[in-house]
């Protein structure tokens, strides 16, 4: 039985020594040294392109990624189980680029920015956590984690998602319906949805009118979700206050795209968080043994959801 894997060869050279290590049974190869494709059960991958279809005997594609928006799932057989990435290394990274930005904001580090740039020493008083409305976007693995984070700093915490969640301290609303009433108590808005038909172009002019004049938004989800020229209208007319940007679309960002140049904007290249090479082998491994126990694997997606 073999893995093939196809992506970043100096992850998939740690992964080689894990595989060798932990599961000397399991044959490891790394794209394009396929050895002989019959032999091929699990797939790795960020894009597999056809390879998918090149493989007789594959049994399950995986996802090097948490998301699973850059797979074509209408060229992956229906019959194949697609499973994305969770493993503690992406939770970790998201919680880390997410509470920075929410502080940051928070802190007011945009306007102290401006501040330095003209040589102005003027504080702006201080305002305490629990009066700052931070609301996430999405409840998932990693929304749940960085909701977790933030509470504790005594942050006013909500999420939004699909279905109804309940979690400690964080006042949870779910469905459509209820999108207006979180945005009108979010301050700071935190977008970690996947990409789906029903979540591309959320971030647009509605969604920014529904937020109290002068929020911010750290968008760490997808590019597309955000439609930019509605942003850069709404930080215009100081609608948003500041953005930290992690994902475009589309990426890279063109050099001579508006937003690098506005002052209240921060922009990274969607590296709010990646897959750690140790933890993500180890938990390919645990989703391998799972598959072959019967039990149910860790992140396999819905395709009729899209995530
Ligand atoms: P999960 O699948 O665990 O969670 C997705 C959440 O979004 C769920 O709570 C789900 O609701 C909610 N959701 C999905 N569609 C809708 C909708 N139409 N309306 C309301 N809520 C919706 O994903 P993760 O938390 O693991 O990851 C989220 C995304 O973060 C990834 O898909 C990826 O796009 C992005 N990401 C970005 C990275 C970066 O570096 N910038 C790194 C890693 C991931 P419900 O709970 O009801 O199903
Ligand atoms: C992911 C990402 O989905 O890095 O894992 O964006």
């Amino acid at each position: 039985m073999s893995v093939l894997y196809k992506s970043d060869p100096v992850r998939g050279a740690i992964w080689a020594e894990r595989f060798a290590q932990l599961a000397p049974d399991i044959a490891f190869r790394m794209w394009p040294d396929i050895g002989d494709p019959t032999e091929i059960r699990y797939l790795v991958a960020w894009q597999p392109d056809d390879l998918v279809l090149t493989l007789p005997n594959l049994e399950v594609v995986f996802s090097i990624g948490s998301g699973v928006d850059q797979l074509d799932l209408s060229r992956i057989p229906a019959r194949l189980p697609v499973v994305r990435m969770i493993e503690p290394g992406i939770v970790d990274g998201m919680v880390e680029y997410v509470t920075e930005a929410v502080l940051a904001i928070h802190r007011d580090l945009y306007d102290y920015a401006l501040q330095q740039q003209a040589r102005i020493w003027k504080p702006i008083p201080l305002r305490p956590a629990a009066s700052r409305r931070v609301g996430v976007l999405g409840l998932g693995v990693l929304g749940t984690a960085v909701l977790e984070r933030l509470r504790l700093f005594g942050f006013a915490c909500a999420g939004w998602s699909r279905s109804p969640h309940d979690i400690d301290g964080v006042e949870c609303f779910a469905g459509n319906a209820a999108l207006d009433t979180f945005l009108a108590r979010t301050d700071v808005l935190v977008c970690l949805l996947p990409l789906t038909d029903a979540t591309r172009g959320l971030l647009d002019r509605r969604v920014f009118a529904a937020l109290p004049e002068g929020a911010s938004i750290v968008h760490a989800g997808r590019g597309p979700q955000l439609v930019t020229d509605d942003l850069l209208d709404a930080l215009d007319r100081g609608q948003i206050r500041s953005a930290v940007i992690d994902v475009t679309d589309p990426e890279p960002l063109p050099a001579d795209h508006p937003l690098w140049s506005q002052p209240r904007v921060r922009i990274t290249p969607h590296i709010a968080s990646a897959t750690s090479a140790v933890t993500a082998a180890d938990a390919l491994l645990q989703n391998l043994r799972r598959h072959s126990s019967g039990e149910p694997m860790i992140g396999e997606i819905d395709r009729a959801r899209g995530y």
